[in-house]
């Protein structure tokens, strides 16, 4: 067992902390305000590597391991889970299936703009009739000589209305069920496919979540993404590397709110001391750190298993459920002992709180998590 950071790993925290405040704490009350996508400072992460991060130098990778790569994502989420989201979605959701089940002419064409953050990717599954109940694909792929015809609509697309790389899943054969779903690569511009409605949501609201509109959509019969039949599969397993991503989001977040609420608390008087010198909440505090910590165990663990090639499935499951519980324990707390100033958009826990909410919704509810987990459990 090894319980120290890696000279690597300590190197990327301390870059991507000095990072986060000047390029991006400055103007995340302001994105979120007005659902901005934080392009400018995305591209400076891409840049340094962060958009291809779990994948070898042979396609444009920054060849790190999998524990360095939750690491990263945590760091930025303590300041912005937007940019936390945005950089797991395209590396876990989108290069990884093509990473892991793309032909070699398919990795030789979309990776190399992927990795180095030219090409920003995306990841379909979610439709209105198909949230939880993932298998219940509406969305048709029809084999049409020299390309599949694709007719239907995703919802709740994490970076859909810009990405430029897709990975959609569709039914090619609906008597087979869930073996009947085969997953493709999709291009913006791809005739017949456009963006629909955006979200206005509460939270993480620099990362934008899309409607995607398949109408009649040709997609060359070059871009089915693994075996037809498989592409649940593909949709699983990716969503197993998602979910150490969120899971990492989660804990950025709720380790973001702990410290700051940390330097409040000592500067916040009340009845002539500090709030620090209140014991029920000094305890309160420390009854935080101990579930961030643990969390944070899982989750490194989980990622280590990953990084492994041991089975991570359960693991990934446990490590978001707890990471993102954690998150909304955390920030409610955060808000509630900033007070009154915990309400209001001065302080950065109120966008923490409602940021954390959606950690324990996406890429898999807790509920999900849980069957994950039982499935494994009484196997
Ligand atoms: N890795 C690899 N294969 C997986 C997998 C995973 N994590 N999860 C499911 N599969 C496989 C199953 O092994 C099965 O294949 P075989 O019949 O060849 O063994 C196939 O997918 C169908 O699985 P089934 O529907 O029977 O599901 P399970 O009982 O394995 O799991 C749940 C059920 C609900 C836990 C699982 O389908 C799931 O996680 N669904 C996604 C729910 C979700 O996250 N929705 C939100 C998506 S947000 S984008």
């Amino acid at each position: 067992m090894e319980f120290s950071y890696s000279e690597t790993q300590q190197m990327l925290k301390k870059m991507l902390k000095d990072f986060s405040e000047k390029e991006i704490a400055p103007y995340c009350e302001e994105w979120d305000e007005n659902a901005v996508y934080p392009a400018e400072s995305i591209s400076k992460l891409a840049d340094l590597g962060l958009m291809g991060m779990p994948f070898p130098s042979e396609y444009g990778g920054a060849g790190l391991d999998y524990v360095t790569y939750v690491m990263a994502i945590e760091e930025l989420s303590k300041v912005s889970g937007s940019h936390g989201v945005i950089v797991q979605t395209h590396n876990a959701l989108c290069c990884w299936p093509i990473f892991t089940y793309g032909t070699e002419e398919q990795k030789r064409k979309y990776l190399p703009k992927l990795l180095s953050g030219k090409h920003l990717g995306a990841f379909g599954l979610t439709e209105p009739s198909a949230g939880t109940d993932a298998a219940m694909q509406k969305t048709r792929a029809e084999d049409n000589g020299d390309h599949w015809l694709l007719n239907g609509t995703k919802i709740f697309i994490s970076g859909g209305d810009i990405a430029d790389v897709l990975v959609i899943m569709a039914m090619t054969d609906k008597s087979q069920g869930v073996k009947g779903i085969s997953s493709f690569i999709l291009e913006k511009g791809m005739p017949g496919f456009r963006v629909g409605k955006k979200e206005n949501k509460m939270g993480i609201r620099a990362s934008h979540a899309a409607e995607l509109i398949f109408d009649n959509c040709r997609i060359p019969k070059e871009n089915l993404l693994g075996e037809v039949g498989k592409g649940f599969k593909v949709a699983m397993t990716s969503l197993d590397v998602g979910r150490l991503g969120i899971a990492a989001q989660a804990l950025g977040i709720a380790q973001g709110a702990f410290d700051q609420t940390v330097a409040y608390m000592k500067q916040r008087e009340q009845f002539g001391r500090t709030l620090d010198k209140f014991q029920a909440l000094a305890f309160e505090m420390a009854s935080m750190k101990a579930r961030i910590d643990g969390a944070r165990f899982l989750l490194y663990h989980a990622a280590w298993r990953k990084e492994q090639g041991l089975p991570f499935t359960a693991e990934a499951a446990a490590a978001k459920l707890t990471c993102s519980e954690t998150a909304m324990y955390v920030t409610t707390k955060a808000v509630q002992f900033h007070g009154g100033y915990g309400y209001i958009k001065d302080f950065p826990v109120e966008r923490m709180m409602r940021d954390a909410k959606i950690t324990e919704i996406y890429e898999g509810t807790s509920e999900v998590m849980k069957m994950v987990m039982a499935g494994e459990i009484f196997k």
